[in-house]
């Protein structure tokens, strides 16, 4: 739908007029925004119903796409992005000497995810959306999101995201399609007609609420459905829930997000989520399928339906459906295996076997006893199938339940047709190390799926001045078809071109520096390189490795030897329980409190670490980087996303051979990239001879003696116990991150860094080439092998409204 500035700007006073009784003069910016996103919806809306309509009449295949976390972000630029009305509506917003980014800033994040995970849960529903794909996102509403990090005295405090204080504008409740979901009780089967029925006793009901968030498709796209769920009493169930203490039990279930993204605990709460979230998804398909679509005949299920397990969050929606098609709806064990097997699909996220998750057999037989009873017998099965066939050392490290404990990933594989790794080296790893037992047993099973971002949120709306140039040179169907930013290699040698690519990046580096002294007190000089790592802290990221070549930086500068003005800019949150990460954070903070003020550096050197870093933050940050750090410990990344958006926005990476990395060095050649370390083949020889003796590097060689010495000498105040920690971690031979073993290779890639650096019109062309090449991880390239390789999706034919 075409929209006038004339047009919306009429709308923006009806609405102000009617919600607040305000005008464009005397509103504030949070009044502002409610009525600007008024206005989308009210773009949406029609679309969003007759695409419902268009869905249910032509009886295409969907995914459902399971996923314990979604993180959006911000919703209203990308909507208006989408909707093709973001500039007229910044324009209109302009003429009435009103500024779209500060009304925009007054949206919450909406932050239901720790990092990567949650992130590309979200990037997925924006790509099905916007490639034409009917994609439905299925996950819980927390009411509270990702705490809201604060540093005190350099330590991480922790705060609630209360992001619902202020209404979400986006979701619609949809009381109509509630469900029931039931937990605990006991279980007996009893014989109805000659079936085998269970009979609850005891159980506790809770009633799973939907909120629908619009998925607002790029230009021609679809509006497709994020599915949230809440859960409260039943209305029915009043009687059963006397206390304020049990109703706040149901309640408890929606309302945190578990901080952590790679360390499992066996939290019941946890367990209860992920029951809840699947089972009312489950129905709710069902019930579309037998209700909406009046079909009976359940063997046809996947033909019309997908379920996607994003990790093994979601992994009882296999168990799940086998209950409703044999408990609910009578299909024999065997049709309904075959049924659940074509429906699902899982992706990998992590080799780690810490964050694997394994739940224990009597927890999950006190609150899910059916559920139990299903996996024990999927388990049993699995088995004697394969008794006979293979060792039976292989059947004891295949199973699902062992020792006493679920182990998800296991089931996730065995009930799934489709299980894939999220990059080339990771798929790889899965296939000869984590996963071998199964891919020798299922090969055709595994796949790649290469992550992908929405270049749509990174580029267009992040970085416009970047996409204008874009346009400028190449044109502008890059913003439709990626492929074509290839085009922008060819102006390689234009010195125009080059010279606007640094101004850019100059002029985005300038507005980071005004908000780092609006939020630090702290100048920093754009000039100097903006030098980035934002991601979630752990050991395998390496922050510490940036660390010590910060150290290592300092104490050259101490020294008397110069190096280029540099920038080092942190982002990061650690888990609450993680004690590792937070003692990082407060010895960076410190590190970066003693360079920040001391005279001698002489602004030589700066270090940000900055607060409570999210999407928001991400998108002032990410486009005025020049270096991006991709530091992990080779194996231990499955893919990484930062390291793409930093590329499409023209930073250089430094970078393990790791994830993705790998492939981003396939994508820009060998010489636009900073590639050093150790090798997937040197990191398993150390672990596998145990051969890592990181003190004798440490005695060897003097700089590294020098610089990892800062944190027990006393260099660094206030954190004698944390610096010590640090040193006692990296000293350790059972040290699984091999920071000291990368310390050498990883200061001569920066070396190199700083000679290219001064290399003004070389680093303008590597720069150059990055961007090009990041529309190799256009996430709607992703999104159309899933749904080629793995769903199995036709695009929806939908006329459009005008
Ligand atoms: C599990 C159980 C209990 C509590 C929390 C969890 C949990 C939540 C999120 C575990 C892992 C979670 O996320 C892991 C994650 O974000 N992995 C990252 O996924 C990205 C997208 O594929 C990859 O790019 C990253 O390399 C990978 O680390």
């Amino acid at each position: 739908m075409q929209l006038t500035k004339e047009e919306f700007k009429k709308r923006l006073e009806r609405k102000l007029d009617n919600y607040f009784e305000e005008d464009v003069k005397s509103a504030s910016n949070s009044d502002l925004y409610a009525a600007v996103s008024a206005i989308v919806r009210d773009g949406y809306t029609p679309q969003w119903r007759r695409i419902r309509i268009a869905e249910t009449n032509q009886k295409q295949k969907q995914v459902y796409y399971f996923s314990i976390e979604f993180l959006p972000g911000t919703l209203l630029k990308s909507n208006l992005l989408n909707l093709g009305w973001l500039k007229t509506v910044r324009e209109a917003l302009a003429d009435l000497h009103l500024d779209l980014d500060k009304i925009a800033a007054a949206e919450p994040d909406m932050a239901l995810g720790n990092g990567g995970l949650g992130r590309l849960a979200a990037a997925f529903m924006d790509s099905l959306a916007s490639t034409g794909y009917t994609g439905n996102g299925n996950g819980i509403r927390y009411k509270y999101g990702l705490f809201k990090q604060k540093f005190v005295n350099g330590y991480q405090k922790e705060l609630p995201n209360d992001w619902l204080k202020k209404e979400d504008h986006w979701e619609v409740r949809r009381e109509s399609k509630s469900v029931l979901v039931r937990f605990g009780g006991k279980v007996n089967m009893v014989d109805d007609n000659g079936w085998m029925t269970p009979q609850y006793e005891g159980e506790r009901v809770v009633r799973a609420v939907p909120y629908d968030v619009a998925v607002v498709g790029y230009k021609d796209g679809l509006t497709n459905t994020l599915r949230l769920w809440d859960a409260e009493v039943p209305p029915e169930e009043e009687l059963n829930y006397p206390t304020i203490t049990d109703r706040r039990r149901v309640e408890d279930l929606t309302s945190i997000l578990y901080p952590d993204d790679s360390n499992y605990e066996g939290r019941l709460l946890r367990l209860k989520q992920e029951y809840f979230f699947v089972s009312a998804g489950l129905q709710s398909i069902l019930n579309y399928y037998t209700k909406d679509l009046d079909n009976k005949d359940l063997t046809k299920l996947p033909n019309y339906v997908a379920v996607h397990i994003n990790d093994t969050h979601p992994a009882m929606a296999i168990a799940e459906l086998m209950r409703l098609l044999v408990d609910e709806h009578r299909v024999d064990w065997d049709t309904a295996w075959n049924i659940t097997q074509k429906v699902m699909s899982y992706t990998n996220h992590t080799i780690m076997a810490e964050a694997m998750e394994k739940w224990d057999v009597n927890m999950m037989s006190q609150l899910l006893p059916r559920i139990m009873q299903i996996i024990t017998e999927i388990d049993r099965r699995f088995c004697v199938g394969l008794k006979g066939h293979v060792s039976d050392d292989v059947i004891e490290r295949t199973r699902i339940i062992k020792n006493g404990q679920v182990q998800m990933a296991h089931l996730a594989i065995i009930g799934s047709h489709s299980i894939n790794g999220v990059a080339a080296l990771h798929t790889q790893l899965l296939e000869t190390k984590v996963l071998k037992d199964f891919y020798n047993l299922y090969p055709d099973r595994f796949n790649n799926k290469t992550n992908g971002i929405t270049l749509r949120r990174w580029l267009q709306i992040a970085n416009p001045e970047l996409s204008d140039l874009l346009d400028e040179t190449i044109g502008k169907n890059w913003r439709n078809d990626s492929d074509e930013m290839l085009n922008f290699e060819k102006y390689y040698h234009d010195t125009k071109v080059l010279h606007k690519l640094s101004d850019i990046k100059l002029d985005n580096k300038k507005k980071l520096a005004k908000f780092i002294k609006e939020r630090t007190g702290i100048v920093v000089d754009p000039t100097a390189i903006f030098d980035v790592q934002v991601k979630r802290l752990h050991a395998y990221k390496r922050q510490t490795l940036k660390l010590l070549h910060i150290l290592k930086l300092y104490q050259d500068l101490k020294a008397g030897i110069d190096h280029p003005k540099r920038v080092v800019i942190f982002g990061a949150k650690a888990a609450p329980s993680y004690v590792f990460a937070k003692q990082v954070i407060k010895v960076i903070n410190e590190t970066a409190n003693m360079i920040n003020n001391d005279p001698d550096v002489n602004d030589k050197l700066k270090v940000i670490f900055l607060e409570d870093y999210d999407v928001s933050l991400a998108e002032r940050i990410i486009p005025a980087a020049d270096v991006s750090e991709q530091i992990s410990t080779t194996t231990k990344e499955a893919s990484g996303t930062s390291n793409m958006k930093l590329m499409a926005n023209g930073a250089l990476t430094v970078a393990t051979m790791d994830g993705a990395n790998i492939e981003i060095k396939d994508a820009v050649g060998e010489d636009n990239i900073f590639s050093f370390g150790l090798n997937k083949d040197q990191v398993y020889k150390y672990y596998a001879e145990h051969s890592y003796h990181p003190r004798e590097m440490y005695e060897n060689d003097a700089v590294m003696k020098k610089a990892v010495d800062a944190l027990i000498d006393g260099t660094i105040p206030n954190c004698s116990a944390e610096g010590q920690a640090l040193f006692n971690n990296f000293l350790g031979d059972n040290e699984q991150f091999l920071v000291l073993a990368d310390f050498e290779a990883y200061l001569r890639a920066q070396a190199k860094i700083e000679q290219t650096w001064k290399q003004k019109r070389l680093w303008e062309q590597m720069s150059l080439v990055n961007i090009a090449h990041s529309e190799r991880f256009d996430v709607d390239k992703t999104i159309e092998r899933y749904a080629e390789d793995i769903w199995h999706l036709k695009k929806l034919e939908v006329e459009k409204a005008d």
